[in-house]
């Protein structure tokens, strides 16, 4: 029993004596523990946004309407061209509509009937395009006869356009 108690005093010395700050930490009588409450962030509070359907089907560019028949007119004609054969003679056209115009097999001839068939080609609202008797200009279409005589008559003559139905659109007489 003696030896046992004197174990137990020595356990006890060594406790003291090696966890002396722990033994203070746990006595000590001002410390609190407050359990940690951890704020949460100040995240801010979603805001219900409304969910807008997706609109199926058209898309929001209307697509302008393309139309084979429409109020092209004849502008004006430049009779009198250069040299014998006067390549570039030309007839000018202008697409007064609010429509697209494709003009695939529109007409323009004269009181002679020389005739002009127009390619596929979509004429824009306001476009302004050429029939050139025998030249190619980009800027105005590239539309040409390719006669290689001249078409229109310096003295005087009379340009017919006609849509792909035959329908007289616009006439045109000089002199
Ligand atoms: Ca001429
Ligand atoms: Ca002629």
């Amino acid at each position: 029993m003696k030896k046992a108690s004197k174990l137990v005093l020595f356990v006890l010395l060594v406790l003291v004596l090696f966890h002396r700050p722990v033994i203070a930490q746990i006595l000590e009588p001002n410390q609190i523990f407050l359990p940690m409450v951890v704020k949460p962030e100040n995240t801010p509070t979603p805001t219900l946004t409304p969910i807008t359907p997706t609109p199926m089907g058209p898309t929001a560019t209307p697509i302008p309407q393309i139309a084979t028949t429409g109020n092209i007119q004849i502008i004006s004609i430049r009779a009198n061209g250069s040299g014998t054969s006067e390549p570039d003679e030309y007839v000018e056209i202008k697409n007064m509509d609010s429509k697209i115009i494709q003009v695939h097999n529109w007409t323009i001839r004269d009181i002679a009937n020389h005739v002009y068939t127009f390619r596929s080609y979509e004429m824009q609202p306001g476009q302004t395009c050429r029939v050139y008797t025998n030249q190619d200009h980009p800027e105005y279409c590239s539309f040409n006869y390719q006669s290689s005589s001249a078409i229109w008559n310096n003295s005087g003559d009379t340009a017919y356009l006609k849509d792909s139905t035959g329908k007289l659109i616009d006439e045109y007489s000089y002199n």
